[in-house]
């Protein structure tokens, strides 16, 4: 018996991403294995600084220009030289992988279970990265009234279909009246609720035994500016300058 040789059946393994891209990676049932796992809700520090520090993890490996973080998502920007030449099943599996890995390090869960992140890859021009960032910086806003508020409708006992029921029938200045007769005001929850988390490269100049040397250093920005301001968009420029010289 012949046996076929299948490699030419690996049918996706020559697709390559071309920079610049976004690599979003994104916590697989999170709404209830959070909750399984007892994380506060809506938000919980110890979830997110998890996460930031499996994000600055795979910065510190693979080198994006950036990530942003909310909810359970991290978002890479890749604008040159992406890891793995850019071969699309290599960056949407290993890339998860390591960040579930270094995830569930950090939990330490006392209950078994299981968690799994998916990626994926937003392709976009150079003039749509801000754009983008726009983008999901206001879904972690809208994200932000929602998880509130669901949380709001369930302590007055609604089930959880009920309480999604509900939510999906009110308006934006309803949610907010809701919360506001709960003592909640949206904008002054903690920043990183609201806006999300950037982390970024900074040069810093070492003393070393040859003289001063420039390193690129991570820094966790939990308070970061909107990204449709004029300090959003500053920054945002002036990181993607420095990455390309
Ligand atoms: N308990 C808890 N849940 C969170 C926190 N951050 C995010 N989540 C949950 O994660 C969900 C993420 O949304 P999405 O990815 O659409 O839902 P998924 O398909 O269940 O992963 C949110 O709806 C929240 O329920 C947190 O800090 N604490
Ligand atoms: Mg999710």
């Amino acid at each position: 018996m012949s046996l076929k040789d299948f490699k030419g059946r690996e049918m996706y393994s020559k697709n390559i991403v071309v920079p610049p891209f976004f690599l979003r990676v994104d916590g697989w049932n999170f709404s209830k294995v959070l909750s399984r796992i007892g994380f506060d809700k809506p938000y919980d520090e110890r979830f997110a600084k998890a996460l930031v520090e499996s994000a600055q993890r795979v910065m510190e490996m693979f080198s994006p220009t950036l990530s942003y973080v909310f909810s359970d998502e991290i978002n890479f920007l890749f604008i040159k030289s992406p890891p793995f030449k850019g071969r699309h099943e290599k960056l949407v599996s290993l890339i998860p992988s390591i960040v579930s890995g270094e995830f569930v390090r950090r939990i330490r869960a006392k209950r078994d279970e299981s968690i799994g992140f998916d990626a994926k890859c937003i392709i976009v021009h150079p003039e749509e990265i801000i754009d983008y960032l726009i983008w999901r910086q206001r879904e972690a806003w809208r994200n932000h009234i929602n998880s509130y508020s669901y949380w709001v409708l369930r302590k007055k006992g609604l089930s959880p279909r009920e309480a999604q029921k509900h939510l999906n029938g009110l308006k934006s200045s309803e949610l907010h009246e809701l919360l506001r007769s709960e003592g909640i005001n949206p904008t002054k929850t903690p920043e990183w609720q609201r806006r999300g988390i950037l982390l970024h490269k900074v040069e810093v100049e070492i003393k070393s035994r040859v003289g001063h040397v420039k390193r690129k250093r991570i820094v966790q920005n939990w308070t970061p500016p909107l990204f449709n301001t004029q300090k959003g968009i500053e920054l945002i420029k002036r990181l993607l300058r420095e990455e390309t010289g």
